[in-house]
């Protein structure tokens, strides 16, 4: 077990212990247990930490590497990284999943049973959060010297239940039971101060005298990328008391009061996203953005003042990425540490900031644009505030410079209006060098809506880096069958080169070749069959057409016209039980915010639809509809490979890219999609024949929005619409209740910003065009590998190295 001492010739050598050495002694030495008595959890942590010491010495010699050639740092600030179960992915990218199934079938346990005993850290809500991880995942793969910078949130996203069909909202605990993966830096604490006021020194220079101050405690987690070459960090903060405890108080016997600074500071990375509908959620909101870019901010500084002097020269060697506004505080809290902590002079400081930040945009949606009443701002960070009215200043003068007739106040970071907000999306934008959307028709929106007057003053900040995914999570190890026909066909270099993918072209004209792919996709759709039946209880027909939507439950994604076609198909089938149906499973899954009433209320229709459905004897297999609780990135990874047609659906100039439809595409799934975010960019790639456009598009989209729509006109237009929202109002779906869903039929009939009406005609016909094209399978075959085959530019590697060399400057 230990390793052993082996002959070769005069000296004696070691040979490194085998990975199953590792585990068995991690197992005795690290969890404490023997293999008589180990349960599946404990080999897991067994073999997370075998794993995690193999990465360690890249990991090493990638620090010396990037400290010796002063490669340029990259830091990846994000408020959620949605990273998923790690194990899985570090054996492959280690290449060690062979090996570590071999050690398992030894001893006659099952290795995916050990991998899914992991939990799944959720510390994003969607999108945003997954899309930083898969940046993590091909940053080492590229070999760019990131680090990701976030919060160690002690319980991530909520689990979601359904109880009588409505989400259920419990706290999420990865964190009990510890975690394998990450190395707490003791020596690493960095202080973030709030409150209290500013005064002068004697020279007239600002002193904040701040009235809280909140540790930031480093956790480090190794990311190795393909192969195991490059092993970059992703460094999360954990808030604990500046002071451990009071202790006269607490031999004071007031044991509650000598308690209270530890609740309060670690309050702060207790969960992800807590309720902002009340001063206190807000504030704590707040507060977490400066804690952990404060934190990020001054280890950033730290290190580069390891071997760097000139803090002048700052941008010349660290890039700092804002992943969208939640780390705009950057922009001031940056220029206050050079300024008052380093003794730059301010305007020096403010173009030595410019120099390092850049910011991602990734919505448009007004409701998702951070601004923070000045009330609070300035209470919470006073000398902040200062920092912000002098880049205001700033920001004026350069409006009047460039002479576009802009009136400065639209332009600059305080807006005075209703009490005065400071709008974090101007002061990133004032504060970067560099701007970028996250899809082409986003980067252009972008430019004709919410950043407009930005854009004129500054014409060359706004620039487009279309999202991708890593494809080692989303094609090579969530689903190995498909990788397997890829790599025996192609070989294994699409691995780390996706567009390689191009040429498995040719045998899309294979009906050999499309037989196997078929077959791939039947098989997970037998697994998939095999999760809903132990999720719901619900048996599924996986000869059927798996129709899947899942993302977080928003308006502008548009559920709702998916559930209102279903209601419409299943009173079509119920009209004319003989006509020559083709079958098909609904699936949806996805997550509401707990405070989002009529997303939560568009889950429970979905559910009572589901219902209604499955259990109408009469219908058979032929439509079944089925919610999957809890959507997470270890769900997903069950749910994409099944796919025979991904649901792309939001009203056009509202989703900012996706990347679900990335995956689903990749997977070899058909998109049904509206011209929207990277939707448009897949249509470029897989070419018009293979996927189905419907509906609007942005501009039209637009003009319906800004005024004479009247929704209630378009449902009496369209009868099969007309219809449903007469049953869901008369009860039919909710056993005779009329009142449940009132909220949704108003909604449709009276509001419909998002305008399923006017789209719903186009929805359905495109939905019966697919229904014909699936029934020849060599026709949905052959579309399904040409997707397959040309999704290989939506690499988040293609990504990454766009923004290293267009906004970083930093190509490894
Ligand atoms: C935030 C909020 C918060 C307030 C209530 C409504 C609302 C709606 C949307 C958001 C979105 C937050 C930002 C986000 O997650 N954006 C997603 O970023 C992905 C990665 O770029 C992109 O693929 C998605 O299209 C985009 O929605």
């Amino acid at each position: 077990m230990t390793t052993l001492p082996i002959e070769t010739g005069q000296k004696e050598r070691r040979r490194p212990p085998s990975l199953g050495d590792m585990i068995v002694r991690h197992l005795v030495y690290s969890v404490g247990k023997d293999q008589a008595h180990a349960v599946t959890r404990d080999w897991c942590v067994a073999l997370s930490l075998a794993i995690r010491d193999r990465m360690v010495d890249g990991w090493m010699t990638t620090t010396r590497r990037i400290y010796k050639s002063g490669q340029k740092r990259v830091y990846y600030l994000s408020m959620e990284f949605m990273i998923g179960r790690l194990l899985e992915d570090a054996l492959s990218n280690m290449e060690l999943t062979e090996e570590a199934r071999a050690f398992f079938d030894e001893r006659g346990l099952d290795l995916g049973e050990v991998l899914t005993s992991e939990p799944d850290p959720a510390l994003g809500n969607g999108g945003l959060g997954r899309l930083a991880a898969c940046f993590m995942d091909s940053m080492a793969t590229v070999g760019v010297a990131g680090i990701g910078y976030g919060i160690r949130y002690e319980h991530g996203i909520f689990r979601q239940s359904f109880q009588d069909g409505w989400q259920l909202e419990e706290p999420e605990d990865w964190l009990v039971g510890g975690n394998a993966w990450e190395f707490e830096r003791t020596e690493v604490v960095h202080p973030v101060n709030f409150g209290g006021y500013v005064s002068s020194d004697a020279n007239g220079k600002p002193v904040w005298n701040p009235s809280e101050r909140i540790m930031a405690a480093a956790f480090d987690t190794p990311i190795a990328g393909w192969k195991g070459q490059h092993v970059n960090t992703l460094r999360l903060w954990s808030a604990r008391p500046a002071e451990v405890l009071n202790l006269s108080q607490f031999n004071q016997g007031d044991f509650v009061a000598a308690a209270r600074q530890q609740i309060v500071a670690e309050s702060i990375t207790k969960v992800l996203y807590p309720g902002d509908h009340t001063p206190e959620g807000r504030e704590l909101r707040l507060k977490q953005e400066v804690f952990f870019t404060s934190a990020s901010l001054q280890d950033i500084v730290h290190r580069f003042l390891l071997n760097h002097e000139n803090l002048e020269k700052l941008g010349d060697h660290v890039a700092i990425q804002l992943n969208d506004t939640h780390p705009a505080i950057a922009v001031p809290e940056l220029v206050r540490l050079l300024e008052d902590v380093h003794g730059m002079d301010f305007r020096k400081a403010f173009d030595v900031a410019r120099a390092c930040l850049h910011y991602t945009n990734h919505t448009l949606l007004p409701e998702a644009l951070e601004r923070w009443p000045l009330e609070l701002f300035e209470r919470c960070l006073p000398r902040h505030m200062q920092i912000i009215r002098a880049i205001d200043d700033i920001a004026t003068a350069e409006v009047l410079a460039a002479g576009k007739g802009i009136d400065p106040n639209v332009v600059r970071a305080i807006d005075p209006h209703y009490g005065g907000f400071v709008r974090m999306g101007n002061l990133a934008f004032i504060g970067s060098s560099h701007v970028n959307g996250v899809s082409a028709l986003h980067t252009e929106l972008m430019k004709k809506t919410v950043f407009k007057d930005l854009h004129t003053v500054y014409p060359d900040r706004i620039l487009n880096q279309t999202n991708g995914i890593t494809p080692r999570r989303w094609l090579l190890e969530c689903n190995p069958r498909l990788s397997g026909l890829i790599t025996e066909t192609i070989g294994d270099g699409w691995v780390a080169d996706l567009e390689q993918l191009k040429a498995l072209e040719p045998y899309a004209e294979d009906a050999a070749f499309r037989e196997r792919f078929r077959r791939v996709k039947a098989d997970n759709k037998e697994r998939l069959s095999v999760y809903v039946q132990e999720q719901l209880g619900v048996k599924l027909d996986p000869t059927a057409l798996f129709d899947i939507q899942i993302k977080r439950i928003h308006e502008y994604k548009r559920q709702l016209l998916n559930i209102l076609e279903t209601m419409a198909l299943y009173n079509a089938m119920k009209a004319n039980p003989n006509g020559e149906w083709q079958p098909r499973v609904k699936i949806f899954a996805g997550k509401a915010a707990p405070s989002y009433t009529l997303a939560k209320l568009i889950i429970k229709l979905i559910n009572d639809v589901a219902d209604k459905i499955n259990n109408d004897s009469a219908l058979g297999d032929m439509l079944k509809v089925v919610f999957l609780p809890n959507y997470n990135v270890s769900s997903a990874e069950i749910i994409i490979p099944a796919a025979d047609l991904s649901e792309q659906i939001s009203t056009a100039g509202f989703e900012a890219s996706g990347t679900g439809n990335m995956k689903f595409a990749l997977n070899g799934a058909l998109t049904i999609g509206t011209l929207d975010g990277a939707n448009v960019e897949i249509l470029e790639h897989v070419g018009e024949d293979n996927i189905y456009i419907f509906g609007m598009e942005a501009e039209e989209v637009a003009q319906l929005q800004s005024g004479g729509y009247q929704p209630w006109v378009r449902v009496g237009e369209t009868p099969r619409l007309q219809d449903v929202v007469t049953q869901i109002s008369s009860g039919f779906f909710s056993h005779g209740d009329t009142e449940r869903f009132a909220g949704i039929v108003d909604n449709v009939l009276a509001h419909d910003y998002f305008l399923v009406a006017p789209d719903f005609d186009s929805y359905w016909s495109t939905q019966r065009w697919i229904d014909k094209d699936f029934r020849d399978q060599n026709v949905w075959q052959r579309k399904a590998v040409l997707n397959t085959a040309n999704m290989g530019w939506f690499s988040a590697d293609r990504t990454i190295r766009g923004y290293a060399k267009d906004i970083w400057n930093a190509l490894p």
